[in-house]
């Protein structure tokens, strides 16, 4: 992680792919099993009463939330326990592919079992758009799907791998995106198998 790297681009979506070495990986990994201690992973109801099938939990002011009142970023976890400072191994990765003027105030830390998956969708509970979202992917393969800035038309779609970070910001920031499976076990990083999904976002 030393000069950045050009990306990948698909569909205005910068995708670094191998950004982090092994050993950052593992660094992380270990980072986040702290925060997920305190905080522990749940699994989020959408307003429409179907449960997630991804497991969640936050690092940060803001954790981001899901409930049958709807998708909000609050400031405490479930258990009224406050989320954890997003970690240094992961804030850096930030500052080298994000603004240098403006931290992060999230990082959503999703996981993702054998057969989970996440739906198209757009990230738009955040205040200001103009600040990009960077998702940095651990563990098992993720088959990512890149739709448009509204509903419906072609998608394309592209493999992420442990140690890729995705950057989604300008035309892609509101681009409808998803995770339609993980090849389960294609990845050594997690021992039970899995994905982790990390995602860095301003809130205010
Ligand atoms: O898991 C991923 O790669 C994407 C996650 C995502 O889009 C989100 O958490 O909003
Ligand atoms: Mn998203």
């Amino acid at each position: 992680m030393n000069d950045l790297p050009r990306p990948l681009t698909l569909r205005d979506f910068k995708i670094y792919k191998g950004y982090l070495s092994a050993d950052e990986q593992h660094a992380i990994l270990t980072d986040v099993r702290t925060i997920v201690r305190d905080v522990p992973l749940f699994q989020p109801q959408t307003p429409y009463g179907k449960p997630m099938s991804v497991q969640m939990t936050s690092a940060g002011k803001y954790g981001w939330y899901a409930d049958r009142s709807g998708y909000s970023y609050r400031k405490a976890h479930p258990n009224g326990s406050n989320w954890p400072d997003i970690p240094d191994s992961i804030l850096k990765i930030w500052q080298t592919v994000g603004p240098k003027h403006r931290q992060p105030e999230c990082c959503l830390i999703n996981y993702y079992s054998e057969n989970a998956k996440m739906g198209l969708h757009q990230d738009r509970d955040e205040a200001d758009f103009q600040w990009p979202v960077v998702s940095i992917s651990l563990g098992d393969d993720a088959l990512f799907r890149i739709g448009n800035q509204s509903r419906g038309g072609s998608t394309e779609s592209i493999w992420l791998k442990s140690g890729d970070v995705v950057v989604m910001e300008g035309d892609a920031r509101l681009t409808y995106h998803g995770v339609d499976r993980i090849r389960f076990g294609s990845s050594q990083l997690l021992h039970n198998g899995g994905r982790i999904n990390l995602t860095l976002r301003v809130v205010e």
